[in-house]
């Protein structure tokens, strides 16, 4: 797609946590005319802000065809997934929709050529990376859904070397925002511990204290799929996944860094099962080579992060 072209956006996993986001985003900067927003859950959430809404189902590879010729797409941001709690509910589904929703947008990608959005994840690092993880740190997950982003990443990469694909790929550390509650991962807590905050209750927060791992605030996360996603193709190194650099804390920190807002705050620790998925992730995750393809700097940190999430909640 050449820079100057008229976007015709088309947003797979629209209702998620970061769909409803990126939808605002793309809206406010391309016209909420160029974008079409898709789930396999039905809403009428998006009946004001004058995107269309279509429900889709990303197995249906007929279907996606369908709107692709119909709407004449040519962009796609593909975030239909289950993520890492769910995915070990249910492996077999977490594959399926995983990496049979990525090959039909690929596959599609080969006819109709318009470039895709695929996230990957810091769950694509296993145990073996200890501290910080770089770009080309070992991937070896310990979870199904990190499996399915490292085969993600390896398709990306294969779809844009053998077929000219253009697709482009982000490792997002675990995101936290306001607007809509995260769905299955093992991150969730990060965002869940604000609601209980805001609302005067007790959070029993599922991981330990002293849990660290690579996290990040939306605004930033979706100014960086922005960025990703109009970058010029030949200044790309990575097509998989970049590493970005995040924020890194403990649970105990972040709790630390809301009671200072909420002094009458309190939280417990009463790590579940999703405590060794956060144990075989990173603590951290080095961004230099996305800062030096396209220019990434994070602008959220711990403090404003906190700041800006309790103002927004409590609006
Ligand atoms: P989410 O669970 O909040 O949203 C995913 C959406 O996909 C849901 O609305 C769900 O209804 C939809 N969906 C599920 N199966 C579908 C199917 N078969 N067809 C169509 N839609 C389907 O997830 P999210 O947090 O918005 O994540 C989006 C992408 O970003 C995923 O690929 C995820 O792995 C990745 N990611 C997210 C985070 C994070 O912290 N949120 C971090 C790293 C990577
Ligand atoms: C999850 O916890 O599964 C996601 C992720 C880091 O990919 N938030």
């Amino acid at each position: 797609m050449g820079e100057t072209l008229e976007r015709r956006i088309l947003v797979t996993g629209a209702l998620g946590q970061i769909g409803m986001e990126l939808l605002d985003a793309l809206s406010s900067r391309y016209g909420a005319d160029s974008i079409l927003a898709t789930d396999i859950r039905d809403s009428n959430k998006l009946e004001s802000s004058g995107i269309k809404f279509h429900k889709l189902d990303v197995l249906n590879k007929e279907e996606i065809e369908r709107i692709i010729q119909k709407f004449e797409i040519n962009e796609v941001y593909h975030l239909a997934a289950l993520l890492s709690a769910s995915g070990e509910n249910n492996p077999e589904l977490c594959w399926k929709i995983n990496m049979g929703g990525l090959v039909n947008i690929c596959e599609l990608s080969r006819n109709y050529k318009f470039r895709i959005f695929a996230p990957s994840s810091i769950a694509v690092f296993g145990s073996d990376v200890i501290g910080v993880a770089n770009q080309n740190s070992p991937l070896n997950p310990a979870t199904i859904y990190g499996i399915t982003k490292v085969s993600g990443e390896l398709l990306a990469e294969y779809y844009h070397a053998t077929h000219d694909v253009d697709i482009r790929g982000l490792r997002y550390p675990g995101l936290i925002s306001w607007k809509v509650m995260p769905g299955g991962g093992t991150t969730d807590y990060a965002v869940e511990i604000f609601h209980a905050a805001v609302s005067g209750n007790r959070y029993t927060c599922f991981v330990d204290e002293k849990t660290t791992l690579p996290m990040m605030y939306m605004d930033d996360a979706i100014r960086a799929t922005i960025e990703l996603m109009e970058a010029p193709s030949e200044n790309l190194s990575v097509r998989g996944g970049y590493n970005l650099a995040c924020l890194s804390f403990t649970a105990e920190e972040l709790f630390q860094e809301i009671k200072m807002i909420i002094p009458e705050f309190d939280c417990d620790f009463e790590p579940d099962h999703r405590q060794r998925y956060a144990d075989s992730w990173p603590d951290a995750t080095d961004g230099k080579q996305a800062e030096i393809d396209w220019g990434f700097k994070i602008h959220y940190d711990l403090k404003s992060m906190c700041y800006t999430m309790i103002q927004s909640l409590r609006q």
